[in-house]
């Protein structure tokens, strides 16, 4: 009797722990397209095809490898909707001795595995999963006892743990981290490189015409799609960012410009969180990169600040805090998400902009869904799970495990400053600095009262005053409430009558758009 090996959808790596051991002469690998995972929430439809793509081309490469891949595709006759049915049949199936796994990445997921072995009689075996670098228990016994949880403490210990860029105990340049050399805007009628796209072939084109079939209502445009789907793409797509825009990457990380959307970033989360990559491989390869002198040490350590640091942390969090994490909302924030986060019809150019991105290729990159999208959500009061599950749909490389974190405490506070020191809150100045969008608004920038002013001008300040109570405390807010607390009792007041205008109106734009678009 075989084992059952059951491989995820985003878990499309050759050397995945539940795989490791494989007997192609014995063993079958199980692979499912079910539509419960496909609608659990309403993903945009360039997910849709990323994932079941490279779920196929992922299949295709093991069978070439001599394994067996018993493969249920969405529209195969019989196909139950849902990991556990679908486990069921197959069990029925194959009979195998025992079923091999690795972990899940959603406690969602994770909840269904812990009741299969009961299920189906036979043991169950859930691997560590081996594609991060900071294993759950080693991110457990770290957080143990901390009060906050900070990034940076624990981007330290990883650095040291791994051995990336270190020169002995000391990090390579004699710090650990330059981000102060990484906030320039971009300069005007500077050339970003074109980007290395992977246009769809005969398999991706068969899912793009099954999911305009199946999810016609989900969000999102299928035209531009053009994400790497294997390893040999996602590999190809590395390479290129490595070599085009990772000299860059540091300096322009928080540019953003209309109508240049992926400037210098590395646009491999997609790949990467499916496992067609793995940290480790792309950590190693951008250091190489610097120490052949290929790319400065402010875009290397930036860089791999981003993987090592944040995306392991963030992940860590998610596993240390869940189920109760998702709970909180520290700022009582309760407002519904604006339509226009879905239709993209607003005057605020920026959000257009973001939003536009967003519809098209199902990416924006770290600053325009912080700085723009999830600090308009902060300052406006918008209700956290709405937010959270608008960022879990719309974006390609989105799994809760990393959107959560990141939107929930890091954009959102919602956590009240488990993972983040301080509210991301900024007023249009901000916006202004690191972009052009400002140039083509209907609102003005450098205006802070009455109708034609920045909404995130008075909005910023709403925000602070409605907070006062919990955020004033906060040594680093020191600032902002200082020049707070020397405005006039009229100043206030105007900010408390342009805020409630606009968020009146803000309500009242609904899908027909017959009210207009703030
Ligand atoms: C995101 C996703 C989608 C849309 N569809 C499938 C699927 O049909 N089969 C599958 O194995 N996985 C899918 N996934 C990824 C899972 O939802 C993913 O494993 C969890 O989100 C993370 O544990
Ligand atoms: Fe956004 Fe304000 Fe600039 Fe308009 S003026 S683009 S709303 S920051």
């Amino acid at each position: 009797m075989g084992i059952l090996r059951f491989v995820l959808g985003d878990q499309l790596h050759p050397r995945l722990a539940s795989l490791t051991d494989l007997d192609p002469a014995a063993d079958t690998v199980l692979m499912v397209e079910v539509a419960e995972e496909a609608t659990y929430v309403r993903h945009h439809k360039q997910k849709l095809v990323l994932v079941f793509s490279a779920m196929r081309h992922f299949a295709a490469d093991l069978r070439a490898r001599g394994v067996a891949v018993d493969y249920v595709a969405l529209e195969d006759p019989g196909n139950t909707g849902s990991f556990t049915t679908e486990l069921e049949r197959a069990v029925a199936r194959r009979r195998p001795g025992r079923i091999v796994v690795t972990e899940a990445g959603e406690w969602r997921v994770e909840a269904m595995m812990r009741d299969w072995e009961q299920r189906f009689g036979i043991p169950v075996e859930i691997r560590d999963d081996t594609r991060f670098l900071c294993p759950r228990p080693v991110f457990a016994r770290w957080a143990e006892g901390r009060e906050a949880l900070r990034m940076e403490t624990f981007y330290r210990a990883m650095r040291r743990r791994t051995g990336f860029l270190m020169e002995g105990r000391e990090p390579v340049g004699g710090r650990w981290n330059f981000d102060h050399d990484n906030r320039r805007r971009l300069p005007a009628g500077h050339a970003v490189p074109d980007r290395l796209r992977f246009p769809p072939d005969a398999v991706t084109q068969g899912v793009m015409d099954l999911v305009a079939r199946r999810f016609p209502d989900h969000f999102g445009d299928l035209d531009a799609f053009a994400w790497p789907v294997s390893r040999a793409d996602a590999l190809a797509a590395l390479s290129h960012f490595l070599d085009a825009c990772l000299p860059e990457f540091g300096d322009y990380q928080d540019a953003m410009r209309a109508g240049t959307p992926f400037l210098y970033h590395g646009l491999i989360a997609p790949a990467l969180n499916l496992g067609l990559l793995d940290a480790e491989e792309v950590c190693r390869a951008a250091e190489d990169r610097w120490r052949e002198g290929s790319a400065p040490l402010n875009a290397v350590e930036g860089f791999i600040r981003q993987i090592l640091g944040w995306r392991e942390y963030v992940r860590g969090l998610y596993w240390a805090r869940m189920p109760d994490y998702s709970e909180t909302n520290a700022l009582d924030a309760t407002r519904p998400l604006p339509w226009f986060y879905w239709s993209g019809e607003t005057r605020m150019a920026c959000l257009a902009e973001c939003v536009r991105d967003t519809k098209t290729y199902a990416h924006a990159h770290h600053i325009q869904r912080l700085m723009v999208l999830g600090n308009f959500a902060l300052i406006a009061g918008l209700a956290p799970a709405e937010v959270e599950e608008w960022f879990l749909v719309v974006y390609a490389d989105a799994y809760e495990w990393v959107e959560l974190p990141n939107v929930h405490g890091m954009a959102l506070w919602a956590d009240g400053g488990l993972l983040g020191s301080k509210p991301y809150a900024a007023s249009g100045a901000y916006i202004d600095r690191m972009s052009d969008y400002c140039g083509t608004c209907a609102y003005d920038v450098r205006k802070k009262a009455g109708p034609k002013a920045c909404p995130f001008n008075y909005l910023y300040w709403n925000f602070l005053i409605a907070n006062e109570d919990r955020l004033a405390g906060n040594p680093r807010m020191a600032m902002p409430y200082r020049t707070l607390a020397r405005m006039s009792a009229a100043r206030r007041d105007e900010i408390a009558a342009d805020a409630a205008r606009f968020l009146d109106a803000l309500s009242a734009s609904d899908p027909s758009g017959s009210e207009g678009h703030p």
